[in-house]
């Protein structure tokens, strides 16, 4: 028997767990009591990473697709072979604006992903792709944005200091499922019942009455879509009563706020409470609680995002953090800071101005605007399917499963299919990859060392960790770092079976190292990229580990600071390390907007306005379809787990009583549910925990399907609820798609 110290790469809240092993075979996982982060906390999803590793379906070795269309195990030198094939003749001929990558959700929890996406995409980029693709615009893009207007970074926003606020508002996001998101915190429910219990107070405006509703003080209905309706009347009503706080540790730090409390004026809680379903003397009543607390904060997530009015409604949420005087002070809207410096806080070299730059060109077929260098995902189809000068033929997907998470997934799964060349790195044969010509499969999470540090910047505490692998990694296996440096390599002409490896990485990792050097305020501006280099220990991933620790407020700062972390040292600390607490106070060196002030107004912003104030009297929607997690599901990919599979179906549709009534639905039967994208018929949960109105379906699933592999997931498949979501239904500043407050129609399933 062995124990070994890990941490769960599942999710944002980053657990630390502890391992037992006897030989090759996990014989228990529990939260890891010691870990100076999480102190325990873990959730069935954690303990369930030993039956992933062992997943039968798992690959192990690579997949190529034979003649049939089926696919068939190769070693490594036949895939890669296989892979120059494939995509040798389409980069020849038409060039790398024919290829793109799709970068899926666990790249952000994989070191080796994480580390070198930039060379496949960044080596892509300088050779002519024209845009990359991610699950970003079905995700945090409004936040994104507004990061960068009003902090001056895509990756930078304050976040709820949990454990010393009195007064909660979440809106449209369900920490008993997800366990946070960009939000980290260890045990975020007991955070919050820990709220309550010190007297303070926990609202959640959700249009389901969530686990997290429950367990909250009151839980406050709202129509889809229609927050930045809400927010923008409890801002208006809160400069009515002189709620409205200036407090000294804003004063001349803040921006435009006279100016959106001057937009509030026509919001009034009268006039936005028919559409949003919440009644003026509520709102009023929110308005004045705030008002009142000492330490009120507000908190969103991807329910606000992901809907028509998403940047203006995670907008309007700092708004409101500025106009209570919580930004940045104990109890309220603080910044993190992040042990580990990334270079995903600097701003990317395609961003010139001072200030951030949008819409700098447009997508091929439908002309969207480009938003920090991304079209919406729903984009991909068409980019693919549309034939003419600059058409998608070759595809990457990197850990992504878009044919089941992204938009108008009917269109892109066809699409896929008619690709020239598809190359996956992903550990299943699943919905998408079952396109690819080539799966090159990654090590287990169990099989590789662990590290996070992008989700650090919305922690609840600065923490750094490094976890070594629990297994060490079947030998003649190549890291998936080095899969995505033999990709980059083929796209920039050198054959896939041939691309040096570590010579290729020494180059990334200089250029990588050059240009933090060259761009101004990183912690390296002006430095000798050589010099940088040599003060480096390892390669690979490692190697960027040690930059990012060094980098850090804590790290010897390559040799400069006596005393300060390097990877070596963190890597003594098996329970990670635990450097500071939040705290306020931090507004003048986090804030990089080009006047270093909060900057609450933009026009990207303020152009929203109209489209906002058009919505006010707009015909209400019979019936609205809105998307929701579960704390066993990982979006699309942990349906192969058994243990996690146990219990009732979860893909169902839930409605409330009132709309079963009235369309004849019964809980336990199906039904058919459309939009103007398309159809599915799903078993229907009869609930009052829906606002009537309102009809919710989890997304992550349609298993099932001819070609895959995946003998838990495909017996209990679900239906894919993208294949409902329209590619044209986006949230116009962010591109980010809308799955929340989609029209639907719902009827009882008759077997004709
Ligand atoms: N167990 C588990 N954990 C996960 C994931 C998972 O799939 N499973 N996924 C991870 C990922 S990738 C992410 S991005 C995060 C997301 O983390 P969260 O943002 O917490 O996501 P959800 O649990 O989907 O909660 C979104 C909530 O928004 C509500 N909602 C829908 N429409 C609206 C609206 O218009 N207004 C308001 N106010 N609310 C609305 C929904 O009913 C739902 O309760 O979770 C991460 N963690
Ligand atoms: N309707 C609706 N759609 C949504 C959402 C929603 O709320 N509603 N949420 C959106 C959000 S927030 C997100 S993040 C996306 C997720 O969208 P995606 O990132 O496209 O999808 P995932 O389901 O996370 O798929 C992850 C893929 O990674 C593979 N994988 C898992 N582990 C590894 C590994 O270690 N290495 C490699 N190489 N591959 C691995 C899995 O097999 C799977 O194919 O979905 C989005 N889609
Ligand atoms: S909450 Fe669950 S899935 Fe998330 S890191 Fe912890 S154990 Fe893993
Ligand atoms: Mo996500």
């Amino acid at each position: 028997m062995t124990s070994h110290r890990a941490t769960c790469p599942l999710c944002e809240a980053m657990c630390g767990l502890r391992v037992e092993t006897h030989g090759d075979t996990v014989t228990s996982i529990r939260g890891n009591p010691d870990d100076v982060w999480s102190q325990g906390h873990l959730c069935p999803k954690g303990t369930s990473l030993g039956h992933l590793h062992d997943d039968p379906n798992r690959l192990r070795i690579p997949l190529v697709r034979d003649a049939s269309g089926g696919h068939v195990p190769v070693g490594w030198d036949d895939a890669f072979a296989e892979t120059e094939k494939v995509l040798r003749p389409v980069i020849d001929r038409f060039g790398a604006k024919a290829f793109t990558v799709y970068v899926g959700n666990p790249v952000a929890h994989n070191l080796a992903l994480e580390s070198y996406i930039g060379a496949l995409v960044g080596f892509a980029g300088a050779a002519g792709m024209p845009a990359y693709y991610s699950p970003g615009t079905v995700d945090q893009w409004p936040l994104n944005v507004v990061g960068t207007l009003l902090f001056g970074g895509m990756w930078n926003a304050p976040i709820p200091d949990l454990d010393r606020t009195d007064h909660l508002i979440i809106l449209g996001a369900n920490p008993s499922a997800s366990q946070g998101s960009m939000l980290s915190a260890p045990d975020v429910m007991g955070k919050l019942a820990a709220i309550r219990h010190r007297g303070g107070k926990v609202v959640v405006v959700d249009p389901r009455r969530t686990l997290t509703a429950q367990r909250a003080s009151e839980w406050v209905p709202i129509q889809p879509g229609t927050d930045a309706l809400v927010l923008f009347a409890i801002l208006n009503t809160l400069a009515e009563i002189g709620g409205v706080r200036r407090p000294t540790h804003l004063a001349g730090r803040i921006l435009g706020l006279d100016e959106v409390i001057a937009m509030a004026e026509p919001f009034s809680p009268e006039r936005v409470a028919g559409p949003s379903g919440i009644p003026a003397v509520e709102i009023r009543r929110l308005a004045s609680e705030l008002a009142s607390a000492e330490n009120p904060v507000l908190y969103s997530r991807i329910g606000t995002c992901t809907q028509e009015f998403g940047t203006l409604a995670t907008w309007l949420v700092f708004v409101l953090n500025a106009a209570l005087g919580a930004i940045d002070r104990r109890g309220g809207a603080v910044f993190a800071k992040a042990a580990v410096w990334s270079p995903m806080f600097m701003k990317p070299p395609d961003q010139t101005g001072e200030g951030w730059e949008y819409g700098r060109y447009r997508s091929r077929v439908r002309g969207a605007h480009e938003v920090l260098g991304q079209f919406p995902v729903s984009c991909l189809a068409e980019e693919i399917d549309t034939p003419g000068d600059g058409q998608i033929r070759a595809l990457v997907t990197v850990a992504g499963n878009p044919v089941i998470s992204a938009p108008a997934a009917g269109r892109l799964d066809a699409a896929l299919a008619g690709l020239d060349a598809m190359i996956a790195v992903d550990n299943w044969l699943n919905e998408t990859t079952r396109h690819a010509h080539v799966i090159l499969p990654g090590l287990s999470p169990l099989e590789r060392p662990h590290f996070d540090d992008l989700y650090w910047m919305y922690s609840l505490a600065s923490c750094v960790k490094w976890s070594e692998p629990v297994f060490a990694p079947t030998a003649d296996r190549p890291a998936e770092w080095e899969i995505l440096l033999r990709l980059a390599g083929a796209v920039v002409g050198i054959p896939v079976p041939e691309v040096d490896t570590a010579g290729l990485d020494d180059l990334y990792t200089s250029g990588l190292v050059a240009s933090i050097c060259s761009t101004s305020g990183t912690p390296l501006t002006g430095r000798d990229p050589a010099q940088v280099i040599a003060a480096l220990r390892g390669r690979g991933p490692e190697r960027l580990a040690d930059l990012g620790i060094r980098l850090g407020p804590w790290g010897d700062d390559l040799g400069r600071r006596r005393g300060g972390l390097t990877l070596d040292t963190v890597r003594t600390h098996q329970n990670g390390l635990r450097l500071a607490e939040l705290e306020g106070g931090r507004l003048d060196e986090t804030v990089t907007t080009p006047s270093g002030k909060i900057e609450l107004v933009h026009p990207m912003l303020t152009a929203d306005i109209p489209r906002l104030l058009a919505r006010i009297d707009r015909a209400a929607e019979d019936l609205v379809l809105t998307s929701r997690r579960h704390l066993r599901s990982n979006n699309s990919w942990l349906h192969n787990v058994p243990a996690l599979m146990r219990g009732k179906e979860r893909c169902t549709l839930l409605v409330h009583p009132d709309d079963a009534a009235r369309l004849g639905l019964v809980d336990g039967e199906m039904a058919d549910v459309s939009t103007t994208e398309g159809s599915v018929s799903v078993l229907t949960e009869v609930s009052d925990e829906m606002k009537p109105g309102v009809a919710s379906l989890p997304h992550g699933w349609g298993h099932g399907r001819d070609g895959t592999s995946l003998d838990i997931a495909n017996s209990h498949p679900g239906v894919n609820s993208n294949l409902l979501n329209p590619a044209g239904l986006i949230d116009v500043p962010s591109n980010t798609q809308v799955v929340n407050g989609v029209p639907c129609e719902v009827r009882p399933n008759t077997p004709a």
